[in-house]
């Protein structure tokens, strides 16, 4: 089944992602998300022009072999870039593989190892009342676990929390990146105050997450894990930034709060030493950025043995391609913990029609032959491409903060 032809289409229906769409000589066609939230077009110019020329003419089914071709075969490997470009090739293979099989993607891997795949949603607020309203607004929803921001008192606006009256979107639009600025101790003392009133609001059933996004050091990290403990959270997210993996030492042998990390991993090679010595509790690694569903499956099985979970990345710049993906991952993997789900826009929904459903905080990736995502290149090219950015944080003085 030979492949005849791939094309890369940018679009941005309220925000950019970028597609990667595979057709084979059997006039099947596959889809695969290749967004890097802030570099978008980088990984769209590595796919077009240096692995559409590598892929014409191999035969689809090779996933595995095309794989390591592309992993091995660039000398330079690894890198955020090249990852997500392969994890889009990987997934418009395992697509086509489903349609041409007649199955959904979670059939060829072993099938189903649950009913639903749990996800947790985001809330968030300026205030703590307002982040009360917006977590009962989303158990209203359904959900059962719901990730919780707040923006700090006094300290004007916080990465994670949405602006008044819009939808949470981590990359803005036109412009520079906009600047928030970062003091820890505040933070460090309103977060038990925080999750103290959640815990009396909700009681004990609902579950709590919540994003450090990389802003401690492993002691301060610590710390909040220590005071965060009577409020029992699902996890503590990327609590210290993950190049320096020790500091995960520090914080384990300080709290109980269970450790979420790796939605900026690449591969298996930034996550092995936190999996086998243990220091995490959930692997938070994605499709898209990972290396896609050949490379994921493989840290879930590594982690398997070590008694971590996954709980992947799933926030409104991964595309509905890559959701499905992680539902048919979730679904069948054995040592699936939690998947993150942001709802993408009607706008987004209409471009990427999807099988994917959600009721009751639970997700399912439908029937439909391989992924089950369409993709409505006409209404995409309405559409076009809108540099954005993240967001960067300063600290009071002025200097940069960890991200
Ligand atoms: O900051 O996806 O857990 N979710 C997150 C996200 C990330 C964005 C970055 O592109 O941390 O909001
Ligand atoms: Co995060």
């Amino acid at each position: 089944m030979r492949i005849t032809d791939a094309r890369v289409i940018v679009c941005s229906p309220g925000r950019n992602f970028v597609t990667l769409k595979i057709v084979t000589e059997d006039g099947l066609s596959g889809l695969g998300d290749a967004t890097l939230n802030g570099r978008e077009l980088a990984v769209a110019t590595y796919l077009s022009e240096h692995l559409v020329p590598l892929l014409i003419g191999r035969d689809a089914r090779r996933i595995e072999d095309t794989w390591h071709y592309l992993y091995k075969g660039v000398y330079w490997r690894k890198g955020a870039v090249t990852m997500t470009a392969i994890a889009a090739v990987d997934m418009a293979l395992w697509d086509i593989a489903g349609k041409a099989a007649n199955k959904p993607v979670y059939q060829l891997f072993g099938g189903a190892s649950r009913e639903e795949v749990l996800v947790y949603s985001h809330a968030s607020g300026a205030t703590i009342e307002q982040t009360v309203e917006s977590i009962a607004d989303h158990a209203r929803q359904g959900y059962r676990a719901i990730r919780a921001q707040c923006a700090v008192p006094g300290h004007g606006q916080t990465y994670g929390v949405a602006k008044a009256g819009r939808r949470y979107e981590p990359a803005e639009r036109g412009g520079l990146p906009s600047e928030t600025t970062w003091s820890t101790e505040p933070y460090l003392q309103f977060a038990p105050v925080l999750f103290a009133r959640l815990r009396r609001e909700f009681g004990s059933e609902l579950q709590l997450l919540h994003d450090v996004h990389h802003r401690l050091r492993p002691i301060e990290a610590a710390r909040l894990g220590k005071s965060l403990e009577p409020y029992q959270l699902l996890w503590m997210e990327d609590p210290v930034p993950a190049e320096l993996q020790e500091g995960f030492r520090t914080i384990r042998q300080h709290t109980t709060t269970p450790i979420a990390v790796g939605e900026v991993f690449d591969s298996i090679y930034d996550a092995y030493r936190l999996i086998q010595e243990q220091l995490i509790d959930y692997i938070r690694c994605t499709v898209v950025h990972a290396g896609g569903l050949t490379h994921l499956r493989k840290i879930a099985q590594l982690a398997e043995l070590f008694h971590v979970r996954t709980g992947c990345h799933g926030a409104t710049d991964l595309s509905p391609v890559c959701m499905a993906a992680a539902l048919h991952f979730g679904l069948s993997v054995h040592n699936f913990g939690i998947q993150e789900y942001m709802r993408h826009s009607e706008a987004t929904d209409r471009v990427f029609p999807h099988a994917y459903t959600f009721a009751d905080g639970f997700m399912h990736p439908g029937e439909a032959p391989g992924l089950g995502v369409g993709f409505d290149e006409t209404l995409a090219a309405t559409y076009p491409y809108q540099r954005a950015y993240l967001p960067v944080a300063r600290r009071l003085d002025g200097t940069m903060h960890d991200w």
